[in-house]
């Protein structure tokens, strides 16, 4: 069996799409002569008013990041209490309840989805809670239908992490118009970014003009009438955003093609699984996130991170360690392993591979040659 080569340059989870440098340069002439560089000058304006157009939604804020923008979302939502949500997720989700206050109650997630798992939502339920707060992880949507209905009938909140879902539509629909408040993460590592940066999306007025003032210290009319913070985003960042905001349709279809490459490609690999393409939804390719079954793969999901690094193949643990064995939140009585069995067996099997515009079908290829070929010395080993 032949070995395969390693890549010369190291093969990254993603990497940004970046604009075209000319146009930056004028873009940046531009803010350079009217010298407003913040404070919702016309870049950050014309950026929301393009989100609002790309995204579907009633209203975009557009903020510094996606968790300053989670925690705001929660006091403008004047959440209290507990808030229900997933342990499979990155820090900033649970963090930012913890900033606010609010205690996160851990609920298990779905096999297939990794979602949040609605069914086990009501048993979690107790006087003092005040939200629900699920993540579409990796853009694979929710079920928005059932959590609204749990919502109602306990006069809940819902405030979503969409941070992986953007431009991502469930039948038809825009994933940002479910629930009372959908944040966006703008980070350099999602599909569209402006360098560090995020959003809120909400279909009411008084919602939209509250997190506005939230963002910028809460001066309001001059009155503050609720204590903010400074969250605003700055206008080289919304410029970038508008230019990185033209691409963003190209990459989302490299991306698909890509995936496709990996699925074809993987399918009869043993102990590899992934998840297909979910009926009704208009994916963005985020992420390309396998699981690892050690007992047919023959290394478990860390030994093949450390082989893939072999090869200069950079993967990521996207989520490990679980939120709810982190140190801080490990007492919590929702965090019990026996409380969520299924979000622990994915967070020790899950391997998220490089996926980005800037990949090519070769590379590719290459990656899911490695896998195999991991895979048949490693039983080659076995047997000797
Ligand atoms: N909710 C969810 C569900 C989230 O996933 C996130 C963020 C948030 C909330 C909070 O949103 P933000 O406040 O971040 O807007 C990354 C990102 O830092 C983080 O934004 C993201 N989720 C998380 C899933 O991934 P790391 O620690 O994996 O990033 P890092 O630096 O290792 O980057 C991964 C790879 O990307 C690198 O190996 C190389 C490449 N890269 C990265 C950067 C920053 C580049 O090529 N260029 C770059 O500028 O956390």
């Amino acid at each position: 069996m032949s070995t395969p080569q390693y890549f010369i340059k190291p093969l990254y989870v993603t990497q940004p799409v970046l604009p075209d440098l000319k146009e930056t340069y004028k873009m940046i002439e531009g803010i350079w002569q009217s010298k407003q560089l913040s404070n919702n000058g016309p870049m950050v304006q014309q950026l929301e008013k393009e989100l609002e157009k790309f995204l579907g939604v009633k209203y975009f804020s557009a903020l510094c990041n996606g968790t300053a923008a989670l925690q705001i979302a929660c006091k403008a939502l004047k959440l209290t209490g507990e808030v229900i949500t997933t342990p499979f997720t990155f820090s900033a989700t649970t963090h930012s309840l913890a900033w606010n206050n609010l205690k996160p109650v851990f609920c298990d997630i779905e096999e297939d989805t990794f979602n949040i798992n609605p069914d086990l939502i009501e048993p979690l339920i107790t006087r003092k809670t005040s939200a629900i707060l699920p993540v579409h992880v990796f853009g694979n949507p929710c079920d928005v239908e059932k959590i609204q209905q749990i919502a109602d009938k306990h006069g809940l909140k819902v405030l979503y992490d969409a941070a992986h879902a953007f431009g991502v539509k469930l039948h038809g629909k825009p994933i940002g118009i479910f629930g009372d408040i959908t944040m966006f993460s703008f980070h350099a590592t999602k599909v569209f970014h402006t360098i560090e940066g995020g959003g809120l999306s909400c279909s009411q007025a008084y919602l939209k003009e509250r997190v506005d003032n939230l963002r910028n210290f809460g001066q309001g009319d001059a009155n503050y009438p609720e204590p903010g913070t400074n969250a605003k985003l700055n206008e080289v960042q919304a410029g970038i955003g508008l230019l990185v905001l033209k691409k963003v349709e190209e990459e989302i279809k490299k991306r698909n093609k890509l995936t496709s490459l990996y699925r074809q490609l993987l399918s009869d690999i043993p102990g590899i699984t992934f998840n297909r393409d979910i009926a009704g939804v208009t994916h963005n390719y985020s992420y390309f996130a396998i699981r690892v079954n050690p007992d047919e793969y023959g290394l478990n999901r860390d030994q093949l991170f450390l082989k893939l690094q072999e090869y200069n193949i950079i993967c990521r643990k996207y989520f490990f360690p679980l939120c709810s064995n982190f140190e801080c939140y490990r007492n919590l009585s929702s965090a019990s392993k026996s409380n969520l069995p299924v979000a622990n067996r994915v967070a020790d099997s899950v391997l998220t591979l490089p996926l980005h515009g800037s990949l090519n079908t070769t590379d590719i290829e290459k990656v899911c040659d490695i896998i195999r070929k991991i895979q048949q010395k490693s039983f080659n080993n076995k047997k000797n």
